[in-house]
């Protein structure tokens, strides 16, 4: 665990993961990109455009359980603008958004389909990579989409063993990535973001430092509903600790424990429905 205020990141893993998804690039149609709608702008990857090219995209808002439906309706609207690109929020408890999910991805998929079939070959499921940044729900949105008819499809030619391929249905076949997270973040606030719903790994920063951080934002954009949630008159990690009888042997604060429980209340949605980027 780190214990300066910082969040550290490794670039070289990530190159690899970024050169991997651009190989399997070739054999989609489209791509279903998987953001935390807690963090719309902020979990979204910013070279996802260079990265993906000209690729027709699904956004989906995943979490949207945990997060403010108002305020979230607000950035599906600035994204759909923003990038040209269908958004659709999701949650992995609920069931009712499976089918336009199913939907979109097979819509956006057909103009390939389409080529294919003027060259006289026979029409095949489309074929839809689903992206993300770590921790987003991936693997949920297609675990939740083939819960009733899973059909490994195992490897295809030129793909390594991770990748699994999901049949959804006759018309749509899915591929599962790791997590892709920016090469670079000199954006420290957003790599704290990232960090309080944990797209980055723990062993990149100091609960404590992030937890106070997190305290920080609910504090000037939610105040009241932390403060209820955690019966105190002041968000620190200290009076939440005094509040919770989380003290040490010694009669302090017991900090630590404080910081790993704040994080944790806040990644169950314990705390409330929060949306932790600014709409502006
Ligand atoms: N509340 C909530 N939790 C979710 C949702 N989707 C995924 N999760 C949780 O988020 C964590 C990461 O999910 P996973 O699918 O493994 O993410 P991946 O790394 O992107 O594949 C797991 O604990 C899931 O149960 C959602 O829509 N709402
Ligand atoms: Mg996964």
């Amino acid at each position: 665990m780190k214990k300066d205020n910082h969040i550290h990141w490794y670039p070289g893993h990530i190159a690899k993961a970024e050169k991997e998804l651009k190989s399997q690039l070739s054999l989609v149609d489209a791509v279903i990109e998987v953001i935390d709608a807690r963090l719309p702008f902020s979990s979204s990857y910013d070279n996802i455009t260079r990265l993906l090219g000209e690729k027709p995209r699904l956004i989906l808002l995943n979490k949207a359980d945990l997060t403010d439906q108002t305020e979230l309706k607000q950035f599906i609207k600035i994204i759909e603008q923003k990038t040209g690109f269908p958004v659709l929020q999701s949650d992995a408890k609920n069931s009712k958004d499976i089918n336009l999910i199913v939907k979109k991805a097979i819509e956006l998929s057909e103009p390939k389909i389409q080529a294919i079939m003027k060259k006289g070959l026979l029409r095949r499921p489309a074929r839809v990579m689903v992206v993300g940044m770590p921790n987003v729900g991936k693997s949920s949105i297609i675990n939740k989409l083939t819960k009733s008819s899973k059909t490994k499809i195992g490897a295809k030619a030129g793909v390594t063993r991770q990748q699994q391929w999901v049949r959804i249905n006759p018309q749509l076949e899915l591929l599962d990535t790791p997590g892709i997270i920016p090469m670079k973040q000199e954006d420290q606030m957003r790599a704290k973001k990232l960090a309080f719903v944990n797209a980055v790994s723990e062993n990149a920063y100091s609960n404590e430092n992030v937890a106070r951080e997190l305290l920080a934002i609910l504090n000037e954009k939610y105040p009241q509903i932390a403060k209820e949630y955690y019966k105190t008159e002041i968000l620190t990690l200290e009076e939440i600790s005094k509040s919770r009888n989380w003290i040490t042997s010694g009669n302090e604060p017991d900090i630590e424990r404080t910081a790993t429980f704040v994080l944790r209340d806040f990644r169950e949605g314990k705390i409330g429905k929060f949306i932790l980027d600014e709409a502006e």
